[in-house]
C-alpha cells in the first residue's frame, strides 16, 4: 500500500522517475539504488536522521533509501545558519546528519555520500511501513520563537497526494517539474506525488528564470509548484510554447495583479493555502473558475474539511487525512480535533475559503517563514540593545520583510555591529530589511512585545 517506488519498478520499470541536470533514472534504476543504498544507510543504526540535501538526483535516491530502510528523515533547511540547525536537531534527539552538499556542524556525525558508501553493508529484511509511520520530519518556526517539529506520516503524504491529483488533475502521462526546496513540504510533496503517480519529476536545484523555461520546454513539463515570487520572476521572462497544465502557486498570498497577469498570458495558475502542517495544499482553485480573481484560496480538497471559529477572531480550523496529529516536541500538543492553523478567514456561501489575516506573528518572505520573536531574541542578546521588537513592511519584491525596532541601552547602536551579531545567529532571509533605533518599544500589560502598536507605530513614521 505504501511501497510506492517499489510498486513502480514492478509496474512500470522502463519509465523515468528523475531527471536532473541531464541524468535520468528509471524507476527500476532509482528502486534499485535506493535499496543498495539503504542497506550501508542500516549500518548507521539510526532511526531518525537529519538530511542536508539540494534538489539533486542523488538526494532523491537518498530519500527513498532512508524510506526503504525504515528510517525517519528530517529535511533541514539549508538557508539555515548551523546555530540555528543545531537547536532543531537537538530538540529530537538527532545526532546524524546526511549530506549531499558541503556542510559542516560540530557535535554531529555527518556522512556525506561517499562516506555512506563506505560503510559495510547491512542484509536486513526490508519492512512495510503502516499509515502511521512517521515519513518525513520538517520544522516549522513557531511564535515563541522556538521552531515545532511536524511528523508527516505515510498516511498523511498519500492522502495528500490523492487530494491533489484529483484537484490538479495530473496522471502517471504527467510530467512534473519541482523548482522548489526539497525541504519544504512545497518541493518535498512533488517527490511523493510522482512516485505515487507514477510520473517523472525535473528538478531545479538553482532558479533562474531563462533556465526554467528552457527546462519547462524541453522536458513537456506539463505540472510545476511556486511561491508567488517565482512566478512574477518567470513572467518578467518572455514566454515560450509550453504544455504547462497546471502552476500551483502557494505558501504566501498572491496579489490579484499577479493572477491576472498569469491569466492574461495564458498561464494556467492554481491558487492555493496549505501549511507543512498539512502536507501542502488542502484548499485550492484553478484557472478555469471565475472565483480565481475574487480573492479567494478556492475550496477544500475531498478528503478535508475547513471549519472558522469565530469565537476566536475568525481563526481558520482544518481536519482531514493530510493533516497532522501532533507535534513532536513534547510541550506542544494538539488536543482538539481540528487543527488551528493559526490564519483568519472566512467561508463564502459556496463554501470557498478567503484569508484575511494571521493570528500568528508570522512574516513569509519570498515563501520563507520569519517569526518576530528569533529576530527580537537575537537582537536582545546584544549588549547595546535594550529592547526590541520586529515589524513587517510590505515589499514588492519578496512579498513581506521584517523591521527591526531597537531601543538602545544607553550608548549608540552602530547598525552595521548590530548587523554582524544578527548575520552569526540567523538564516540570511531573516535579516531585518530595515532598523530603526526608537525611544521606547510599547508593551503589553503582561510585559510582551505590543507587536500591533509598534507596527501602528512604524507605519505612522512612514506616512
Ligand atoms: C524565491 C527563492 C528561489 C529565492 O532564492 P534565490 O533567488 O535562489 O536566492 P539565492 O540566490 O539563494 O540568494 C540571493 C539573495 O537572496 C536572499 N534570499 C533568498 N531567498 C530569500 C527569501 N525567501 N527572502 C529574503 N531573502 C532571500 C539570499 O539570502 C541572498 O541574499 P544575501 O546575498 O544577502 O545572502 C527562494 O527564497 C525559495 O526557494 N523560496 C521558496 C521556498 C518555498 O518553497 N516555500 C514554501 C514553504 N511553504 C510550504 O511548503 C507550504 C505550502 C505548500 O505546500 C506549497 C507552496 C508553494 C507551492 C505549492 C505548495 C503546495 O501546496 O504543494
Ligand atoms: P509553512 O508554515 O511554511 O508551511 O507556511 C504556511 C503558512 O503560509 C500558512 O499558515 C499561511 O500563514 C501562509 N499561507 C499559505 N498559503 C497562503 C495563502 N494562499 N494566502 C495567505 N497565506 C498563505
Ligand atoms: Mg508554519
Ligand atoms: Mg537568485
Ligand atoms: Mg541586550
Amino acid at each position: 500500500m505504501y511501497e510506492w517506488l517499489k510498486a513502480q519498478a514492478e509496474e512500470q520499470p522502463d519509465k523515468t522517475a528523475v531527471v536532473y541536470e541531464g541524468q535520468h533514472l528509471s524507476f527500476k534504476s532509482l528502486y534499485k539504488e535506493a535499496l543498495k543504498l539503504s542497506r550501508h544507510l542500516k549500518r548507521l543504526d539510526r532511526n531518525r536522521v537529519g538530511l542536508y540535501i539540494g534538489n539533486t538526483l542523488e538526494a532523491v535516491v537518498l530519500v527513498h533509501a532512508s524510506m526503504i530502510a525504515g528510517i525517519e528523515i528530517i529535511l533541514i533547511n539549508t538557508r539555515l545558519t548551523a546555530r540555528e540547525i543545531t537547536v532543531q536537531l537537538g530538540d529530537i534527539n538527532v545526532d546524524t546528519v546526511i549530506t549531499t552538499k558541503p556542510f559542516e556542524l560540530e557535535g554531529h556525525r555527518l556522512y556525506d555520500l561517499t562516506d555512506l558508501y563506505e560503510l559495510e553493508p547491512l542484509d536486513y529484511k526490508v519492512g512495510s511501513p503502516a499509515g502511521e509511520t512517521t515519513l518525513s520530519i520538517m520544522f516549522t518556526s513557531g511564535t515563541t520563537g522556538r521552531a515545532k517539529a511536524v511528523p508527516q506520516s505515510y498516511r498523511n503524504h498519500f492522502t495528500s497526494a490523492k487530494g491533489c491529483e484529483q484537484r490538479f488533475g495530473y496522471g502517471h502521462a504527467s510530467v512534473w517539474m519541482n523548482v522548489n526546496p526539497i525541504y519544504h513540504i512545497s518541493g518535498f510533496s512533488i517527490l511523493m506525488r510522482s512516485v505515487i503517480a507514477g510520473c517523472p519529476m525535473v528538478l531545479v536545484d538553482k532558479f533562474d528564470e531563462a533556465r526554467i523555461w528552457q527546462k519547462v520546454v524541453e522536458y513537456d513539463i506539463t505540472h510545476t509548484s511556486m511561491v508567488p515570487i517565482m512566478l512574477k520572476r518567470l513572467m518578467a521572462h518572455s514566454i515560450p510554447d509550453h504544455r504547462l497544465e497546471g502552476i500551483l502557486l502557494g505558501g504566501a498570498g498572491v496579489t490579484r495583479e499577479v493572477l491576472k497577469e498569469a491569466l492574461s498570458k495564458g498561464l494556467p495558475v492554481y491558487n492555493s493555502f496549505g501549511m507543512t502542517e498539512t502536507c501542502s495544499q488542502i484548499v485550492s482553485i484553478g484557472a478555469d473558475d471565475p472565483k480565481i480573481l475574487e480573492g479567494t484560496a478556492g475550496r477544500p480538497l475531498d478528503n478535508v474539511e475547513v471549519a472558522i471559529d469565530h469565537a476566536n477572531d475568525g481563526e481558520i480550523l482544518v481536519k482531514g487525512g493530510p493533516v497532522i496529529g501532533h507535534y513532536l516536541n513534547a510541550d506542544i500538543e494538539i488536543t482538539e480535533k481540528f487543527f488551528r492553523t493559526g490564519d483568519m478567514g472566512y467561508l463564502d456561501e459556496e463554501g470557498y475559503l478567503y484569508i484575511l489575516d494571521r493570528r500568528k506573528d508570522l512574516i513569509i518572505s519570498g515563501g520563507e517563514n520569519i517569526y518576530p520573536k528569533e529576530i527580537e531574541d537575537a537582537a536582545n542578546a546584544y549588549v547595546k540593545v535594550a529592547n526590541s521588537a520586529v515589524v513587517k513592511r510590505q515589499d514588492d519584491e519578496w512579498g513581506e520583510v521584517p523591521v527591526l525596532l531597537v531601543e538602545a541601552a544607553g550608548e549608540t547602536i552602530q547598525e552595521s555591529n548590530l548587523m554582524g551579531h544578527l548575520e552569526a545567529r540567523l538564516a540570511r532571509y531573516k535579516l531585518p530589511k530595515e532598523i530603526k533605533v526608537v525611544e521606547n518599544i510599547i508593551m503589553t500589560s503582561t510585559g510582551k512585545v505590543s507587536r500591533g502598536q509598534n507596527q501602528q507605530v512604524y507605519d505612522q513614521s512612514k506616512n
